[in-house]
């Protein structure tokens, strides 16, 4: 069976008002770049003629301006999950335009094979070489791509010819059976290969193939400041000295990092702390300090998601593609996430906080509870069944009127329970064996800016005055937030008007 070539447009045409729609890759790398733009422009052209057009958009995480971006602007978007980080997206999600829901990326391919949402209307998926007998090479990021490839009803394929070099065999294409059937899923080290370098599409359903030359479009991270640097040192000194103390198993263990400007330069301090043995990666996306990493030969190995590489570092890994194959393979989401796997291996997991609270619960989603910045993304996956599990993020922002360190979150993603260490500039909290009063302790002594620790003390004292295991007052805990939304600086915050 021969597939046509079609159009951009032809292709976006194929899709209707409230389809289902599954888009391959994750973050921008592996998301289809040129049927989405189209299909953005369509919407647009039915809505001037006074007619519906939103699709709900099921992708493996955040994608780029060619998707949420485009879609977003265009108002098409119904239902969106699991991930976004679009400024036009967010904007969109904040004044209610779309029903985003926010999920663990894990969950989403086995919720769409459970039936959660629906069937998949239709797929949208990159590949970067394909045999007539339905056999596709993917691209720089897998996300959902083998679970839509088996559902979606209908397929537009978009074949990329930007990356002038093979990726055949970066990826480990793996669909786990579903319950009662499902079995353990046999990886026990980073390397470990369990599926396919394909993936398999029935041509039956493939509406036609697409041309793409089109990159990620990925920009590189600004270069990092006094204070995200500070942040890397804290987290491998901490780490050096759980070596040192055997708290960590001398061999290390292999690492998981989020994205951001402070994961990047914790990356880069591992890579220049000598105590830091060589170390494998079991992680969801790799950024451009990886490659570094791997090229100094600190990084020996990356199981990952996505190659979240910037487009000039992408060149660079084409023009050496050879040094990386046996050093990186590429998962499913599910995979690459997947809290058995996260649990077996024993990771060390290190993600972002937008804020934390004095107990340890931390906020990675909502500012000031209500306005959705990104999303949970992977964090979840990870920090609950890590070996360590980490979150960083800077002791205050907007020049200090905002403290990261707060008596109670705004939002909850990541619970005390599973919040092992918090690290600021200011130093190391390490919550393992403590009760709440002396998890506060340390957060406020350990990470808290020092313009803000006499404030949260007053927060603690006036807390005391109720009792109780983890001392709260309810009345005053968003004493920090309300002062922001008032006045614009938290220090404003005062805790005499309750009474302190
Ligand atoms: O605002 O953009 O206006 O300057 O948030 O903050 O410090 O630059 O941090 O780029 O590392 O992002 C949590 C958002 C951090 C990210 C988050 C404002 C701050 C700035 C960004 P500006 P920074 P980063 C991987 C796994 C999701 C969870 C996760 C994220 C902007 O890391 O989305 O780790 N994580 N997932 O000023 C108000 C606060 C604030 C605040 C920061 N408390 N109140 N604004 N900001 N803290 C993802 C995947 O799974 C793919």
């Amino acid at each position: 069976m021969s597939i046509p070539f079609i159009t951009a447009e032809e292709a976006a045409s194929y899709i209707k008002n409230g389809d289902n729609v599954g888009l391959s890759g994750f973050t921008a790398s592996g998301t289809p770049k040129v049927v989405t733009i189209a299909l953005a422009k369509r919407a647009k052209e039915l809505h001037e003629k006074g007619e519906p057009f939103k699709v709900n958009l099921f992708t493996g995480a955040s994608t780029n301006d060619h998707v949420d971006g485009e879609l977003a602007r265009a108002d098409a978007i119904g239902i969106r999950t699991p991930y976004q980080g679009h400024s036009d997206s967010r904007k969109l999600a904040n004044r209610g335009g779309m029903h985003y829901f926010d999920t663990h990326l894990s969950h989403v391919s086995q919720d769409l094979r459970y039936g959660f949402y629906g069937d998949i209307d239709v797929a949208i998926i990159e590949v970067t070489e394909m045999s007539p007998n339905g056999e596709f090479i993917l691209g720089a990021g897998l996300g959902m791509t083998p679970t839509l490839a088996k559902l979606a009803k209908k397929v537009i394929i978009e074949y990329s010819s930007y990356y002038k070099t093979s990726f055949r065999g970066f990826h480990d294409n793996y669909v786990p059976l579903d319950p009662p059937h499902r079995r353990e899923i046999p990886i026990y080290k980073p390397s470990d290969r369990i599926g396919s370098t394909v993936v398999k599409i029935d041509p039956a359903k493939i509406i036609g193939i697409v041309p793409s030359n089109a990159s990620e479009s990925i920009k590189p991270f600004a270069a990092g400041d006094e204070v995200t640097a500070r942040i890397g040192e804290n987290v491998c000194s901490f780490l050096a000295e759980q070596l040192r103390t055997g708290k960590m198993p001398k061999e290390f263990l292999p690492i998981q990092s989020g994205v951001g400007n402070v994961a990047n330069a914790v990356l880069y301090g591992l890579g220049e702390n000598p105590e830091i043995p060589r170390f494998e990666m079991y992680t969801e996306v790799i950024q451009d300090a990886v490659m570094t990493l791997m090229e100094e030969g600190k990084c020996k190995f990356a199981s990952t998601c996505a190659l979240t590489f910037s487009d000039d570092a992408m060149l660079h890994f084409m023009d050496n593609i050879d040094f990386f194959r046996d050093k990186i393979l590429m998962r499913p989401g599910e995979i690459s996430n997947s809290p058995e796997i996260v649990r077996r291996l024993g990771l060390i997991a290190m993600n972002t906080a937008l804020e934390a609270d004095i107990f340890g619960n931390v906020n990675s989603t909502h500012v000031l509870g209500s306005k959705m910045m990104n999303g949970i993304g992977g964090s979840g996956d990870f920090c609950r069944n890590a070996y360590l599990s980490i979150f960083s993020c800077p002791s205050v922002q907007k020049n200090g009127a905002i403290s990261a360190i707060v008596p109670m979150v705004s939002h909850v993603d990541h619970s005390e329970h599973s919040v092992k260490v918090l690290v600021t500039e200011q130093g190391v909290a390490d919550l393992r064996g403590k009760d709440p009063r002396q998890r506060a302790e340390t957060i406020i002594e350990n990470c808290a800016h020092p313009a803000y620790r006499e404030l949260l003390w007053d927060y603690v004292k006036l807390a005391e005055k109720n009792g109780g295991h983890t001392p709260n007052n309810l009345y005053a805990c968003f004493a920090l937030h309300q002062a922001f939304i008032e006045t614009g600086d938290m220090l404003k915050a005062d805790f005499a008007r309750y009474g302190c």
